[in-house]
């Protein structure tokens, strides 16, 4: 925990103690990051001493990046959108908010980050994978006398009362993929259906999709709905933490990165995009921010302890529809109305 601490304050730091004259020499890059704080740090700080390029970088979710960029679309402020759930990348895509780029790295990327590279136009592409599943906090259940999940069927058990925790997919890339993951499970109305059902066992729809699992951590709430890299993060940074998939099968992110159409500084901004593609900078994901997701890039290691996707029954997520941005709006419209309105 400590050192996560002293990381991301070594990380701020060090974005601004670049001499400002070299860095200027070299240009600016203004970063939209929708990565843990750690590791947006690591990446700027790196690729700052890396190039020389100055780099400003904001920290948002997903959502709330989709919502910034669709809100700045006629004064474009920022130039790169590194990490995030894929789903509001590919809606971007659609709405002509980011542009078409085709990296040299591209040739050391695994399909599966390819695939996604393909189906936006080229506008985005696969920086790293990861499922989603279950964080629940051991010590909590245990002392509740409360098993832990196993099946999404279980969520719907009265022995979690007011013991879940999932984001708000207004805000959150991760509470979205949870409803798509659903809906390609149970066909939609079931999973509406689902979701008001499980609504008394839920205490909280969380901003952010990373919420939910530092909850957990802090011993708040007992079970999140998360990506399960993230409750390996909390897990090894101490906290009573543990994971679990879903028996019926679970969906994924294909975290992306996109070039802003109108990206002031587009030299910058394809030097950035090729150096996130390489082995060097996806391993900092872990190194220096303690990330456990799977790097897009081959040759980067998948990080000690984090969850192997190939052992994971993954649902064939439907990119192309629940990407879309018309799908997108229709199901957190839905959610709105038959879910987030309910009563507490
Ligand atoms: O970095 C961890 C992570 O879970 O956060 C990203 C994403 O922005 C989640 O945020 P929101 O749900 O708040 O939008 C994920 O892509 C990533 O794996």
């Amino acid at each position: 925990m400590h050192r996560r601490l002293l990381l991301a304050a070594l990380g701020a730091a060090a974005v601004s103690l670049l001499p400002a004259a070299r860095a200027s020499a070299q240009g600016t890059l203004n970063l939209y990051c929708s990565v843990q704080i750690e590791w947006c740090q690591a990446i700027a700080t790196n690729f700052q001493r890396d190039t020389g390029i100055r780099v400003n970088m904001t920290q948002r979710g997903s959502g709330e990046t989709l919502a910034a960029i669709r809100a700045e679309s006629q004064n474009p402020r920022g130039d790169v959108w590194f990490g995030g759930t894929g789903d509001p990348h590919l809606a971007a895509a659609e709405e002509n908010l980011t542009q078409a780029y085709e990296s040299p790295n591209n040739a050391n990327l695994h399909s599966w980050a390819l695939k996604q590279w393909q189906q936006s136009g080229k506008r985005a592409v696969g920086v790293y994978a990861g499922a989603v599943g279950f964080g629940f906090n051991t010590e909590l259940l245990a002392r509740k006398n409360i098993a832990p999940p196993a099946c999404w069927a279980d969520l719907l058990d009265p022995r979690f009362k007011g013991e879940i925790q999932i984001a708000n997919p207004n805000s959150s890339g991760t509470a979205y993929v949870v409803i798509a993951t659903l809906v390609q499970l149970m066909g939609e109305d079931e999973a509406f259906a689902f979701l008001r059902r499980m609504h008394p066992n839920v205490n909280a729809y969380a901003r952010s999709g990373t919420g939910p699992i530092k909850a957990v951590a802090r011993g708040e709430t007992g079970v999140s709905i998360s990506f399960v890299h993230d409750a390996v993060t909390e897990k090894n940074a101490g906290f009573p933490v543990a994971w679990a998939t879903p028996c019926e099968g679970t969906g994924y992110e294909i975290g992306s990165m996109s070039i802003l159409r109108g990206a002031r500084n587009l030299a910058p901004a394809r030097r950035f995009y090729d150096w996130a593609l390489t082995e060097a900078a996806q391993r900092l994901g872990f190194e220096a921010g303690g990330q456990l997701q799977t790097p897009s890039n081959r040759n980067a290691p998948l990080p000690p302890n984090a969850p192997d996707l190939s052992k994971i029954r993954l649902i064939d997520y439907d990119f192309a529809k629940f990407g879309s941005a018309a799908e997108r709006r229709r199901l957190i419209e839905r959610w709105d109305r038959e879910v987030g309105a309910l009563p507490r």
